[in-house]
This record gives structure tokens, sequence and C-alpha cells, in this order.
């Protein structure tokens, strides 16, 4: 074994795909597939053997939409053989609701009534199916939910049929005594002009006016955040403050740019480390403990022996930087930079209200000249984190 080989994954590190992220021919806006399509069996025995732990799909992945219930099942159970076979599981699964034509004004937010029908009942199935598969958490991605000529509805009516069509599903989860929990995946656009609950921040407000807001958390990804040009560790920090990480959606986007869906790690190497370093808790902090799953494709250039190299590269790069986030989090150096005063007698003052401490916060006569001045080595700290994440400290 060289000394790469110990960022090579294995199943205790939790990496999983989506079938249709490996399973990506290429296709775009512009230009037909240039790869062939892989069958979902194959897609579970490749990524065994690259060390993933599991996959995730949508019910479409695996069941073609419209199949009759026989082939349905036959296909299922010769999936499932397949997992047992490979020692894979299946810990997420999601709904198609996208692709359809008759979802083109949305699916759960569609004027119609009868779409609105038609995507619930089509979210009860794809249910069935993941908790069928072994799945504990459910992804809605609302790639549909969203406009172009606003005038069409209220964006506030827009909420008030998510927020219908959330509370009808969990009680149907509860119905049926399902050990399911959902995570709500935000994006700001594409393929609509505009979604709506465009960002994680949105979706953890939106999940407290829920009925069963205990049973929802958020899918945050990567790409969808960037796209935005916000700050996704900020994003995931506040869901998983929240307690409400419930599952992950990892690659790599360059802010500005169409949705890339790229390799993780392949862009922006900085946030990337300090998601790794947050997800991880080596710079304190719970850490993570669901799946880390990559919801990327390999560039449109590859062929099949490119798309098990993209899926090595995503989790050995997860690896490398875990392992660059601990060496910085357990560097002297940085930690005699990192003061937060977090136990001084100023800090405990003010951690809660009483008319004393409000009285001894106003007694309070702080140098703020001394304050202004001193300088706060931050330049130094980031250095050294390059300097870590280069593999030169
Ligand atoms: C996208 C989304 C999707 C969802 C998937 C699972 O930008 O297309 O990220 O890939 O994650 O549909 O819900
Ligand atoms: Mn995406
Ligand atoms: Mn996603």
């Amino acid at each position: 074994m060289t000394d790469s080989d110990r960022f090579n994954p294995t199943p205790a590190d939790k990496f999983t795909f989506g079938l249709w992220t490996v399973g990506n021919s290429g296709r775009d806006p512009f230009g037909d597939p240039t790869r062939a399509v892989i069958d979902p069996c194959r897609i579970v025995a490749k990524l065994a053997e690259a060390g993933a732990w599991g996959v995730n799909l949508h019910d479409n992945d695996l069941v073609p939409f419209g199949a009759s219930a026989s082939e349905r099942d036959k296909i299922v159970s010769t999936f499932k053989k397949t997992l047992d076979d490979n020692g894979m599981v299946v810990p997420m699964a999601t709904t198609n609701l996208f692709s359809h034509p008759a979802f083109k004004d949305g699916a759960f937010t569609a004027n119609d009534p009868e779409v609105r029908a038609f995507a619930l009942r089509k979210t009860m199935d794809a249910i069935d199916l993941g908790v069928e598969l072994g799945a504990g958490i459910f992804v809605f991605w609302g790639g549909r939910e969203g406009s172009e000529a606003d005038a069409c509805r209220d964006p506030r009516t827009a909420i008030e049929r998510m927020r219908e069509a959330m509370n009808f599903l969990c009680e149907y989860v509860k119905d049926r005594s399902y050990d399911m929990r959902f995570a709500l995946e935000a994006k700001p656009n594409e393929p609509r002009g505009d979604i709506y609950l465009p960002t994680t921040g949105h979706m953890l407000h939106f999940i407290s006016t829920l009925e069963h807001e205990e049973m929802v958390g958020v899918n945050p990804e990567v790409a969808h955040e960037h796209m935005a040009g916000l700050s996704f560790v900020h994003a995931v920090a506040q869901a998983m403050e929240a307690g409400k990480l419930f599952h992950i959606d990892l690659n790599a986007q360059r802010i500005g740019r169409y949705d890339q869906d790229l390799r993780f790690g392949s862009e922006d190497l900085k946030q990337a480390f300090l998601l790794v370093r947050l997800l991880e808790g080596t710079g304190g902090g719970a850490r993570y403990e669901g799946p880390r799953h990559f919801d990327a494709h390999a560039y449109r250039t590859e062929d099949d022996d490119g798309v098990w190299e993209f899926a090595r590269g995503c989790m050995r790069t997860y690896n490398i930087l875990k392992d660059r986030a601990a060496a910085f989090d357990a560097d002297p150096r940085v930690q005699s930079l990192v003061d937060d005063n977090a136990a001084s007698d100023t800090a405990n003052l003010i951690a809660s209200y009483s008319r004393e401490n409000a009285q001894q916060v106003r007694a309070l006569r702080s140098d703020l000249d001394a304050i202004a001045r001193r300088g706060l080595h931050y330049e130094r700290l980031d250095q050294l984190m390059v300097e870590h994440m280069l593999g030169a400290a």
C-alpha cells in the first residue's frame, strides 16, 4: 500500500452516488449523449468495487415511467438481489417530478389540481419503493416548482401548496408507520427561471411552518448555494446548528455559471476544505453522521472509464481533505491563533438577559481604541490553512 492508497474509500466512509449521477449520459441542452446508458445493476457493482457504501435513486432511475406492477416488481427484486450481492445499501430515495411534460407548470405548486394530485400519487409510490429498498431519507427537489411568468400565480399560494403537499405526505408516512424522514433541497433556478424556496435558509424557515416539522430537514447542495453566490459552508452550518442536516449533495460549481454538477473538490478547494472540516467536526462541534452523497457527473468528454475515475476522484478528494482538515486543526500554531474567548467573564455576562446583567453590561468600560489597534493574525491563519491544503505546512 502506498501512502496515497490510504485515501481510497471504504464503505465505512458512507459515500453514496445517485444512479442518475454516474449514470449521466452527457446529454446537455445543446448536444446529444456522449455515453451509453448504464444498467442500474452495473452501477451498483462498479460503485461497490470503487469503495462506495450505497446508491440513491429517483423512482424512474430504476422503474421506467408507466411500467406495469409486475414489471416494477421484477425490476425491483433483481435490483435488491444486486444490492445484497454487492453489500450496497439505498439510504435515500426521491421522486422525479420534473421530466414528464405534465410538470411544466410545477408539481406540488402547479395551478392544475390534477397535476398536484398526480404528483402526490407518484410521490407516495416512490416512498413505498424507497421503503422497500431500505431508504430512511426521502429527498424533495422541486425542480419545476417555480416560474418565468410570475403573474401566473401568487408566490404565497405556491408556498401554501408546498406546505399542503408536505403535510399530506408526512401524514402518509405516519399512517403507514414508515421509518422515514424528509430532506428538502433548495435551488435558486434551473430548470425554472426562479424556483420557489431558493436557498437552504428559505427551506429552514419553511420547515418550521409544517405540521410535523420534526420529520423534515434539508438536503443542501454545494452547486445550488454557489449558483446563488452564497457560502455553502454557512448554509450547512446553519442546518447543522438547527439539527436539520438530514442529507447532503456534494459536487462543485463555479459562481455565476450554469448548473455544472462537477466532481467534488474540482473547483473552489477552499470551500470544499472548510465543508469537509465542518462535516467531520475536526474544528470542534458535532460531526455529521449521515451519508456523504455525490450529486455530480463526469465531464461530457468522458467514456465509461472516465465515469469511474470521476467517482473515485470525488471520494478520494473528500478523504484527502478530511486528512488535511484533521492536521490543520491539530496544528498548535492554528490553535494558538484561534481564540474566541468563549469562557471569559464578559462572554458569560452577555449570554443571557437579567436586569443585573444589563446593568453590568452598561457599566463595562472597554478600551475600544486598544481593541481596534489589535491585529487578529487572520492573514497568518488563512495562509496556514492554504499551506495545509497544499501539503506544505
Ligand atoms: C439538480 C438537483 C437534482 C436533485 C435530485 C434528487 O440540480 O438537478 O440537484 O440532481 O438532487 O433530483 O432530488
Ligand atoms: Mn443540483
Ligand atoms: Mn441535488
